[in-house]
């Protein structure tokens, strides 16, 4: 069994979620907020039987998009290098699978 964190923006939250009730994955969806930009994300936690894993892997990366995000001057993040917009691209989905050790209901 493993655990999958998924951290996707929230524009794409809802169709991933929905996308996975669909294809029978349990999923809790948290708010969380990146490091870098210092901006609303979405972190999804998926356990999923070992043989599922890549079908889980599959959902999530066709319904997160990849999109270009921009930094602009002044917010404290480049220390005041640059006076122009800088842009990143942020997405589709950054994932990370981990084992589950114990999973138990009571
Ligand atoms: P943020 O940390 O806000 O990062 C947003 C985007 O900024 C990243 O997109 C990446 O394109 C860029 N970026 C991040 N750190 C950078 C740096 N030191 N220099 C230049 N550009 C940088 P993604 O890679 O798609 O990441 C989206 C979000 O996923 C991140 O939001 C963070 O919340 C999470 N994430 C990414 N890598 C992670 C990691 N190794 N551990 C934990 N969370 C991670």
């Amino acid at each position: 069994m493993k655990l999958i964190f998924a951290i996707v923006q929230p524009k794409d939250a809802k169709r991933v979620r929905n996308a996975c009730i669909d294809a029978h994955f349990g999923v809790t969806q948290m708010n969380s907020v990146g490091g870098f930009l210092r901006e609303g994300n979405t972190t999804f936690m998926i356990v999923s039987k070992d043989e599922r894993v890549d079908e889980a892997l599959k959902v999530i990366k066709d319904h997160a998009q990849a999109r270009r995000q921009y930094l602009t001057p002044g917010n404290g993040l480049d220390n005041g290098a640059s006076s122009y917009p800088v842009d990143v691209q942020v997405g589709g989905a950054i994932c990370f699978v981990v084992p589950v050790e114990r999973y138990m209901e009571f």
